[in-house]
């Protein structure tokens, strides 16, 4: 078995204390991998390494052009090694091997699709003929990007493909429980052509190497996907040196089914939204808002349907979805069902760890369904992460408004009518920033993805996902020079 190692100036290394760790897979407790531990020493080698290209500007150098074709050889090289990274997320996360499939194909669409985006800029029009006025577009410079364990490269490489098309430097942080596949692709990058320094690697616990890379003046932007929690510590660590911040931090939901709207399909996608990849999707639909006249139908359907679930280990061919990522994380899980029952939820079906044969040793948790539930409910207002779907009723269309707003998130939230104008209503009150109409989930690299509210700063994918990554510099030239005389010019005269 190969130790997992830091990247750092085109150099693979292990840490300076020696100290490695298991990666074990979520369904079988089996040692996957092992991977050098970091901690703050290498994180700092790493920033010098990121700093020292940048301000070198070797790679910023290279034309818009070249840039836009080592993403389409990224994509390639990818493309070449599906199998390989599937195989590796699949090892890690111990989702099933046709969905980390799926997820290396969105990554190298994530690539394919910034390649298309040509290079930004403008010019202004001041109405003076000796005057150009431009907007160029550069770099932001040394780039912090890091990770979580629930898609670990696709939201990698939503922050990776950008800062490559603008010209920035970079370290990867992969979350400590998914490192895998990050590794690999430092591989491909070297073998697409990226210089040395350019893309560095470091592996560990935010605990320990996230400091550095939150908190050192060599850094200029922090692009985060993860938790509320770390999300707010990260920002207030990068305020010390006023650097950019751009965080994704997951959802609480709103999916909202009216009477009139086509239940068969609806309820078959709350099934998926709320169960895929067992809820640890930051856009999971967990808040099932439903129309009081057709609670009991659409209740008893989804509890039924959530009870057919099958729950298996990633070669598991008939197995629908995974476990937890850790213990820790369904630990988590687990206090978030005990306060809902504490508040009064009504637990129809699920609510507790997965058992039946070949579950014994991994993290799963039975598909759950909570009934009777308010947004004045921790289960409710808090993120779960974890396969449970929280049911209230409302009677008015504005009652569903107002209640899909009641959270301090705003991440993603569906709607589902046979009235059009009602759904587009609905769609402009919600306060989030992806609505999906009668569908439930789908998201494309041409189109911007994040938060309102609590849910983030700034823009993923599409063109703001770029611009994340980009300074805009006015450059203002003058082609025929004369005086300001704003000033009195104390008596001097140039005639
Ligand atoms: O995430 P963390 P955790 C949510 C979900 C989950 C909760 C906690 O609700 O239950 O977050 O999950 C790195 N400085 N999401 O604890 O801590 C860490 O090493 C710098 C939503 O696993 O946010 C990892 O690489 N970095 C989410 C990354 O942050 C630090 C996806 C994410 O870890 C750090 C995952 C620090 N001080 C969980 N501390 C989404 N938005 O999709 C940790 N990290």
């Amino acid at each position: 078995m190969t130790l997992l190692r830091h990247f750092i100036n085109g150099t693979w290394q292990e840490s300076a204390t020696g100290r490695v760790r298991e990666i074990r897979s979520p369904h079988d407790q089996h040692v996957v991998t092992t991977a050098t531990e970091g901690d703050a020493a290498d994180a700092l080698q790493a920033i010098v390494a990121a700093r020292a290209s940048f301000d070198g500007g070797a790679f910023r150098s290279w034309s818009w052009q070249d840039r836009q074709a080592l993403l389409r050889r990224v994509a390639d090289l990818i493309e070449r090694d599906l199998n390989i990274y599937a195989a590796a997320e699949s090892g890690d996360t111990a989702k099933r091997l046709i969905e980390a499939e799926y997820d290396i194909a969105d990554v190298i669409s994530v690539f394919r699709f910034n390649a298309t985006i040509s290079e930004p800029g403008h010019s202004v029009d001041v109405g003076r003929s000796e005057i150009s006025s431009r907007i160029a577009y550069e770099p932001v410079g040394v780039c912090a990007l890091i990770g979580p364990w629930n898609y670990p490269l696709l939201q990698i490489s939503w922050k990776v493909a950008p800062a490559l098309l603008a010209g920035c430097s970079f370290i990867v942080k992969p979350s400590e429980l998914s490192p895998s596949t990050a590794v690999l692709l430092m591989h491909t990058l070297v073998e697409a052509g990226v210089p040395a320094g350019v893309a560095n690697l470091i592996l560990g616990a935010g605990s320990e190497v996230g400091a550095p890379l939150t908190t050192d003046p060599r850094i200029d932007l922090v692009s985060f996907t993860g938790g509320l929690q770390t999300g707010k510590h990260i920002m207030a660590s990068a305020a010390a040196t006023v650097k950019k911040v751009a965080l994704e931090l997951g959802g609480k939901n709103p999916n909202i089914i009216f009477a009139d709207a086509d239940l068969d399909a609806a309820i078959d996608n709350a099934v998926t939204a709320g169960f895929l990849h067992s809820g640890q999707v930051c856009s999971a639909g967990t808040r099932l808002l439903v129309e009081a006249s057709i609670h009991d139908q659409v209740v008893s359907e989804l509890t039924r349907r959530a009870g057919l679930i099958t729950l298996g280990g990633p070669d598991d061919a008939t197995a629908e979805t995974g476990p937890l990522i850790s213990e820790g994380h369904l630990n988590k899980v687990l206090g978030y069902m005990s306060r809902a029952i504490s508040e009064g939820a009504q637990v129809l079906i699920g609510g507790k760890r997965a058992s039946g044969i070949g579950l014994e040793q991994g993290w799963y948790f039975e598909p759950t369904v909570l009934d009777r539930c308010t947004t004045t409910m921790s289960c409710v207002q808090d993120e779960s992460f974890g396969p449970i779907i929280t049911v209230e009723s409302f009677t008015s269309e504005s009652e569903a408004i107002r209640l899909g707003n009641d959270t301090i998130y705003g991440l993603s939230g569906a709607v589902w009518s046979s009235d059009a104008a009602k759904c587009d209503r609905v769609a402009a009150a919600l306060r989030h920033g992806t609505i999906w109409i009668n569908d439930y989930g789908p998201y494309r690299p041409e189109a911007e993805w994040g938060g309102f509210k609590a849910s983030g700063v700034g823009r993923e994918l599409g063109g703001s996902g770029l611009h994340e990554y980009l300074e805009a510099k006015h450059l203002w030239r003058n082609t025929s020079p004369g005086r300001s005389g704003w000033f009195r010019d104390g008596g001097h005269s140039s005639e």
